[in-house]
């Protein structure tokens, strides 16, 4: 017998009508105050009421660098699962499936049976999601390639499947994109067949048709973009220039300096298009950020969490939460695709060092006080080598040093080897399924009866983000499993089930 996925909640305060779940939840937390040295912590209770709209859209996703290997692979994935295909390798056949993705291939847990044992069901089920299979791709690259030759270029996946994929991508074409050659290394120069001419204000409103052109020509409710173009260098922070939406406005206007990126953001906002930064750069400057806000748009970023990142913010949070003082992170990789040989110009790899640097900084706050003296802090080093053999298939080696007590001493070294873009392209998903979802999520409060959305920037996101953007005043979180814990919970408050507490004390019960 298969394992059921379609659960109900059987609860006066959760109501299932044709279109909508509406869920009671009461959100319990705490908040602390200092009061002449001691700290109060006051246990405090707010009412939600969630409602969450049935019916999933015909959903488009435009992909910003639609021919790189991060591109490709998610469009041959998502074909390659929709075709049910299935292709020999030298250890066997393969048949496609979506591992790797939190909502396709995790599980959350409903709670216990009658003999105490637990019930896990997809993730995917806990609220109506889109179905991966239905996506419709579209996107723009700086190069001409069709999707079928860009999926040959990556050299990602195996000929055998390649070649069932062709005839279904040979028609993708990515539209012409905005290329300004001082945002990306000099090396991807010969690349820019592709471009959209024009002033930027010209660029601006050609990117605003596309997607409109999208929408109207594949029959779509909505349309989220979604950055994996090249890493950019970051561009300068100035006020007047981007500082503000009516700055940024302006200067995209008179022509003065944008990066690419950010140009794909504004661009979307103004569609009223959710958008996401899967690269480092800070393509959400304040301007673009009050841009969203003004317009009530998601936005979110930056930088996919893939790989050795995304262990490093569940080893660090280990080593920490363990009260080890870890006193040195030296992360080391290799790669050989284009985006290691984009990485391999100095302001490029310096955007990237940033991202996957800022990881550990929360991690570290709660260790503060015990392990820590004021000010001090692991060294935290970054390398990163291209290395053409090795192509999409990214080797990681980390080493992490920690302070045992009466001065002992641990050191962990890690070696990681997979395709970087099969490990990017479930995130890329996630992210598209996930905000959409969001959009269909309302909720208002005991305290503020009017209905609201999640705050435009969309930091239920940070799991699937090395430097998850969060809305002003926010605690920034990286550590991987508390990121988990967020959108769990979140979902399961919106079906009126209460926050996965792991106490299990049904069974610690004589
Ligand atoms: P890639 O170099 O294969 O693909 C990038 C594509 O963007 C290329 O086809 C290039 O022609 C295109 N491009 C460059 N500038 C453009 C522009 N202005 N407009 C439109 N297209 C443009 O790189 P890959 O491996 O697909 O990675 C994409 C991005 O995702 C990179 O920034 C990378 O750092 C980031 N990333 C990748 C992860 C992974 O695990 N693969 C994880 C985290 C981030
Ligand atoms: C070299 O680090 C290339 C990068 O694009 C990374 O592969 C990518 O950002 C994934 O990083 P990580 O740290 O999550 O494996």
């Amino acid at each position: 017998m298969e394992a059921a996925t379609e659960f109900v909640v059987e609860s006066p305060d959760v109501v299932y009508s044709p279109e909508t779940i509406e869920a009671q939840y009461e959100y319990r937390t705490t908040s602390v105050s200092r009061e002449g040295g001691v700290l109060k912590v006051h246990p405090t209770s707010t009412r939600f009421t969630f409602r969450t709209a049935r019916q999933v859209p015909r959903l488009g996703v435009m992909l910003v660098g639609w021919g790189g290997n991060n591109g490709s692979t998610l469009t041959a994935a998502v074909l390659a699962n929709r075709l049910r295909l299935s292709w020999p390798t030298r250890t066997g056949r393969k048949e496609a499936n979506y591992y790797g993705s939190l909502t396709q291939a995790g599980t959350v847990s409903l709670g216990l049976d009658a003999e105490g044992k637990e019930v896990f069901v997809p993730f995917s089920s806990l609220l109506p999601m889109v179905a991966p299979d239905d996506l419709v791709f579209d996107g723009w690259d700086i190069s001409s390639l069709n999707l079928a030759e860009a999926m040959r270029r990556a050299q990602v996946l195996d000929w055998g499947l390649q070649e069932q994929l062709w005839p279904h991508m040979e028609a993708m074409r990515p539209r012409p994109s905005v290329y300004i050659p001082e945002f990306i290394a000099a090396n991807q120069s010969a690349r820019a067949d592709n471009v959209i001419p024009g002033t930027r204000a010209q660029q601006l409103e050609q990117i605003r048709r596309d997607i409109r052109d999208f929408r109207s020509s594949a029959g779509l409710d909505k349309v989220i973009v979604l950055w994996t173009a090249n890493t950019e260098r970051f561009c300068e922070v100035i006020p007047g220039l981007n500082d503000t939406a009516e700055n940024l406005l302006r200067t995209i206007q008179l022509g003065l300096e944008v990066s690419p990126s950010t140009l794909f953001a504004v661009a979307s906002i103004l569609e009223g298009c959710a958008f996401l930064n899967g690269s480092p750069q800070n393509t959400l400057v304040p301007g673009a950020l009050e841009l969203a806000w003004q317009r009530r748009v998601f936005v979110g970023g930056d930088d996919f969490k893939s790989g050795q990142t995304k262990v490093k913010s569940v080893l660090v949070d280990f080593l920490i939460g363990s009260g080890l003082k870890t006193m040195s992170i030296v992360s080391y990789n290799h790669l050989g695709n284009n985006d290691g040989q984009n990485l391999s110009a100095p302001p490029q790899f310096r955007s990237k060092e940033v991202s996957k640097s800022s990881v550990v900084y929360d991690v570290l706050v709660p260790g503060d006080a015990a392990l820590y003296l004021q000010g001090e802090e692991p060294d935290h080093c970054m390398v990163i080598k291209h290395v053409l053999h090795v192509g999409d298939s990214k080797r990681a080696l980390d080493e992490y040093t920690s302070e045992l007590m009466l001065g002992g001493t641990n050191t962990l070294v890690l070696h990681n080897t997979c395709e970087d873009s099969l490990l990017a392209a479930p995130i890329m998903l996630d992210l598209a399924l996930l905000t959409e979802l969001c959009q269909r999520v309302s909720f208002c409060t005991d305290v503020d009866p009017d209905p609201q959305s999640f705050h435009p920037v969309l930091s239920l996101l940070g799991f699937l983000f090395k430097a998850p953007l969060a809305p002003p005043g926010s605690p920034v979180v990286n550590a991987l499993f508390r990121q988990r814990s967020c959108i769990e919970n979140i979902l399961r408050a919106c079906v009126g089930l209460p926050p996965q507490n792991h106490m299990l004390l049904e069974h610690k019960m004589e």
